[in-house]
């Protein structure tokens, strides 16, 4: 089944890519081992991330239509569980009439559940890892910007797109430090609103200045609804993509997730229902120690 899967990816099988997703998923016997097996895809990585409700699916759909358009392959990754993609509602008319579900050229999956990396999904470097393999031109992962998942989506990502919205009384500086830091490319969207233009003046002020390593990171305004300004947030994820950083923070969640792997290989003798026969006997002893127990087990 696995050989048959890898052959599947490689040559883009969406169906398989499914299925593989659901198999890594459920931590289906094997697939570690066919995770090891997959060939290395290059594919860039761009994670969309800011706080809910500022038009982060709405621009994916858009930058979705603008890649089809120009015959790109993309997988997209949702890691929202408060707003899982619909594919009916996330496509616009534009993309959902034409042929592409005939054409493997979008591909979305919702990740439901959030754990153990950081903020991120558990399997979510395993899932990209495999979107890699299948011959994607451009990934993307979209995450809200709470809690840790917006410092570890830079880990997995190339390029870090972070979708602001004009906020009334335009207080960009107790904007949130964590999204302040990781954005590669900002986005002030809705600036369909009339206090837009202030709040960009506000933070490009706030941005480091000069360019940090001949790069600026750019601001750009769309009105994601209507899709205004998405080529040139397109063209700016290619010139940040052109980069190719190797990040420090890639490496933290490559640490993570080999971490959590190490720790489940190691754990794998151990069965809480032994454990727990095994330990209800030596209690019954008067100088039972739970630590001096735990330190023969080991030592054995
Ligand atoms: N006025 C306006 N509304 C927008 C714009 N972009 C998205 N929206 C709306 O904002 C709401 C939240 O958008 P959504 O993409 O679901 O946000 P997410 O939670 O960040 O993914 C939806 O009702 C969108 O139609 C925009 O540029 N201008
Ligand atoms: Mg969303």
């Amino acid at each position: 089944m696995w050989s048959q899967l890898v052959n599947n990816i490689s040559a883009q099988d969406i169906k398989s890519l499914a299925r593989a997703i659901s198999l890594i998923e459920n931590e289906v016997e094997g697939y570690q081992d066919f995770l090891q097996k997959l060939p290395v895809g290059k594919t860039p990585v761009t994670g969309i991330t800011g706080p809910p409700g500022a038009g982060k699916s709405t621009l994916v759909d858009a930058l979705i239509g603008a890649w089809v358009a120009e015959g790109k392959k993309i997988a997209v990754l949702c890691v929202d569980p408060s707003s899982p993609f619909h594919l009916g509602a996330l496509l616009g008319d534009r993309i959902r009439m034409s042929e592409w579900y005939n054409e493997p050229l979008v591909f979305i999956r919702s990740l439901a559940s959030r754990g153990a990396l950081g903020g991120l999904h558990p399997h979510i470097l395993d899932i990209v890892t495999l979107l890699q393999a299948a011959g994607f031109d451009q990934i993307l992962v979209e995450t809200v910007g709470v809690g840790q998942s917006e410092i570890d989506i830079t880990g997995l990502a190339d390029t870090t797109v972070v979708v602001l919205v004009p906020e009334a009384g335009d207080e960009v500086q107790t904007m949130k430090a964590g999204l302040m830091e990781i954005a590669d490319v900002f986005v002030v969207n809705k600036s369909d609103r009339p206090d837009a233009g202030r709040f960009v003046k506000n933070l490009m002020a706030i941005l480091p200045h000069p360019a940090q390593d001949g790069y600026q990171i750019p601001v750009l305004q769309t009105v994601a609804s209507k899709q205004e300004g998405i080529i040139p947030l397109l063209d700016a994820i290619t010139t940040h993509q052109q980069r190719m950083q190797v990040s420090d923070r890639k490496a933290w969640l490559l640490t993570e997730r080999a971490f959590q792997l190490i720790q489940q290989d190691r754990m794998r003798d151990i069965k809480k229902t032994v454990l727990k026969s095994s330990i209800a006997s030596a209690m019954q002893l008067p100088d039972f120690n739970l630590f001096r127990f735990i330190a023969q087990q080991c030592s054995n």
